[in-house]
């Protein structure tokens, strides 16, 4: 007995030796809790609320799909509360001293510790390439351009130009939209970098959902809302909400969206590095 205890004991011994050593060499082997920091951007659950209602019913003409509702939003979205979205740099993964470019390069807007490109629903979600997986809706026109919303040299972002002048008062919405498979009652977490050209006049620009209670975004139009509309010129900045669909959805078509003024003769933005997640 004394014999096998002691040799436990001496095993015992000999596995703390060696994953101290092991610590010794990785030199982190304290647990990292990793601190959700949860405080960040709250600005867009203003924005949220305030969208529902005038989009989801302006945009109701055309639930069927993409076309007729994207002249929607009236002035609902202008009482979006904070400007300030979280700018990529100062969410680094990083910390202290390093290079400014976040671990995985495509930013952490949701501040979880994992890659938004690694978690996120949305095919082609940072542009590197090409715009492939978004489809432009007819009023406007999408292009792949190489300025990236982190600076990356390797990748790009979308470009949307709305260049229909209505005589009507108020604003137009329109946007590229992807189709993604969605589950009733369910928390998303939406969050995409855009970019307003300024020397074109304002505008609004940010991300839009419709849920569909139909497979493949297509029949069963439920409800369209805005996540986050940011209207901040010349600087990319961070649009980002959380919906929650209703009960019977199915599908929803996620919309990286431009809101227009009626009367001005153009507006371009860009967009990169889109988040969707389940809460
Ligand atoms: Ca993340
Ligand atoms: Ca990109």
């Amino acid at each position: 007995m004394s014999a096998s205890a002691s040799h436990s004991s001496a095993l015992r011994t000999v596995s703390l030796q060696a994953f101290l050593v092991l610590c010794a060499a990785a030199l982190s082997c304290s647990v990292d809790e990793r601190a959700l920091s949860l405080g960040g951007p709250d600005e867009p659950s203003a924005g949220e609320g305030s969208t529902t209602a005038g989009t989801g019913a302006s945009s109701n003409d055309g639930g069927s799909d993409a076309q007729g509702g994207d002249d929607a939003v009236g002035g609902s979205a202008d009482t979006q509360a904070g400007t300030g979205g979280t700018l990529p740099s100062s969410s680094g993964a990083g910390g202290g001293g390093g290079s400014p470019q976040p671990a995985p390069g495509c930013g952490d807007f949701n501040e979880n510790q994992v890659a938004d490109c690694k978690e996120t629903l949305v095919e082609n979600p940072t542009f590197d390439e090409a715009e492939a997986a978004w489809s432009a809706e007819p009023t406007l026109t999408q292009d792949w351009t190489d300025q990236d919303g982190l600076g990356r040299e390797k990748s790009g972002a979308l470009m949307l130009v709305s260049d229909e002048v209505n005589p009507d008062p108020g604003t137009s919405m329109s946007g590229t939209a992807q189709c993604l498979v969605a589950t009733g009652a369910q928390q998303y977490d939406f969050a995409v970098q855009v970019r307003i050209d300024g020397a074109l006049g304002g505008g609004k620009a940010g991300i839009n959902v419709w849920f569909y209670g139909s497979d493949g975004c297509s029949d069963n139009f439920l409800q369209g809302t805005n996540a986050s509309l940011k209207y901040d010129l010349d600087t990319w900045v961070v649009a980002r909400g959380q919906l929650k669909s209703p009960a019977a959805t199915r599908s929803m078509l996620v919309r990286l969206v431009a809101v227009k003024p009626n009367a001005q003769q153009s507006l371009k933005v860009l967009f990169d590095n889109v988040l969707v997640t389940k809460l």
